[in-house]
């Protein structure tokens, strides 16, 4: 799969938005979704989880180290991470889909990434009882990550201005629906899943070597302490924007001049972006929209 030629998807153009099994979506994930649905998981896969933005290739990266650092030196610098983990639900044609690429997957344990809302996840990986890694990132900040996304990625729908994005994303009108039900959905299932590692973006800022520690034990993985740390390093914000296995750098649907993918990589950022009228909007709807939740955020550290 190293050899693919990406350049064929400099021909994508920029999708619509609609409703599909109750969330806002896009064709570039619902066309494959018979063979989505029917995802065969296997016991020792791992899903990594997340809403668009809050981590997922950060927490990709560590995984893959964390199995496969050692074990085979090409992975690492000719296999781009989104090969390595692929994208369950993407369909990007000519490129093989995110099903096809599991399928396909030589590896054990297989890392499979998703955003879809826990109600769409297929229900193989509930079945084999998969380890599940979800990341959560404060709505603010997410909401920023996102914005600066499409603005750079042609296969999303294109967000308009800052406000309209906003006011969109409050609505629940992203692509994998509402911010507000994805944390909630997976939130409510680690309380019966024991299988579930729910992990956020702030704490990893703060405080990755401790937040490894944790995804270790969680994974049953007694990685060494000096191998531990490497895997901090390298996966630090600075060395992942180096990084052109990790930085999605020669991806042609992506324009790195409106906005590189490893962006910034921050807690607070919001604070760049939200006027005093949107933040104290925002902050109102979203007492609203997580009232019945445990569920608490960071928005800084
Ligand atoms: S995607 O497209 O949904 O898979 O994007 P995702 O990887 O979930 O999120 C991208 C944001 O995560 C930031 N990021 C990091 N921050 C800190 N440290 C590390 N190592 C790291 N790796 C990725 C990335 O910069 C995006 O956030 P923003 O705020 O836009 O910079």
């Amino acid at each position: 799969m190293e050899g693919f030629d990406f350049s064929s998807l400099k021909l994508i153009s920029r999708p619509e938005l609609f409703e599909f099994e109750g969330i806002s979506m896009v064709h570039y994930f619902t066309e494959n979704w018979e063979n989505i649905q029917k995802f065969q998981a296997r016991p020792d896969d791992i899903l990594i989880a997340t809403y668009p933005k809050a981590g997922t290739t950060w927490v990709s990266y560590i995984l893959d180290l964390l199995y496969f650092g050692n074990e085979a030196p090409d992975r690492q610098t000719s296999i781009p991470i989104f090969m390595r983990v692929p994208f369950l639900e993407a369909t990007f044609p000519p490129m093989p889909s995110g099903v096809e690429l599991a399928d396909n997957l030589p590896t054990k344990p297989r890392l499979i990434k998703t955003h879809l809302p826990i109600q769409l996840v297929p229900k193989s990986f509930w079945e084999q009882n998969c380890k599940v890694v979800y990341v959560a990132r404060n709505a603010k900040d997410n909401a920023v990550s996102y914005f600066h996304f499409e603005r750079m990625n042609k296969g999303q729908p294109d967000p308009g201005d800052w406000n309209t994005f906003l006011q969109m994303f409050m609505e629940g009108k992203k692509v994998f629906g509402p911010w507000y039900d994805h944390v909630c959905g997976y939130w409510e299932k680690k309380q019966t899943y024991s299988n579930l590692h729910y992990m956020f973006f702030e704490d990893m800022v703060e405080d990755p070597g401790c937040e490894l520690d944790s995804l270790c034990s969680f994974l049953g993985l007694n990685t060494p302490i000096e191998e531990r740390k490497k895997i901090t390093k390298s996966t630090h914000f600075n060395n992942m924007k180096e990084n052109k296995m990790t930085n999605y750098s020669g991806v042609p649907v992506m324009d790195f001049t409106i906005s590189p993918f490893m962006r910034k990589g921050k807690v607070g950022d919001w604070k760049n972006h939200f006027t005093v009228a949107q933040n104290e909007q925002f902050d109102e709807h979203y007492k609203q929209k997580m009232k019945n939740t445990t569920l608490q955020f960071r928005i800084e550290i």
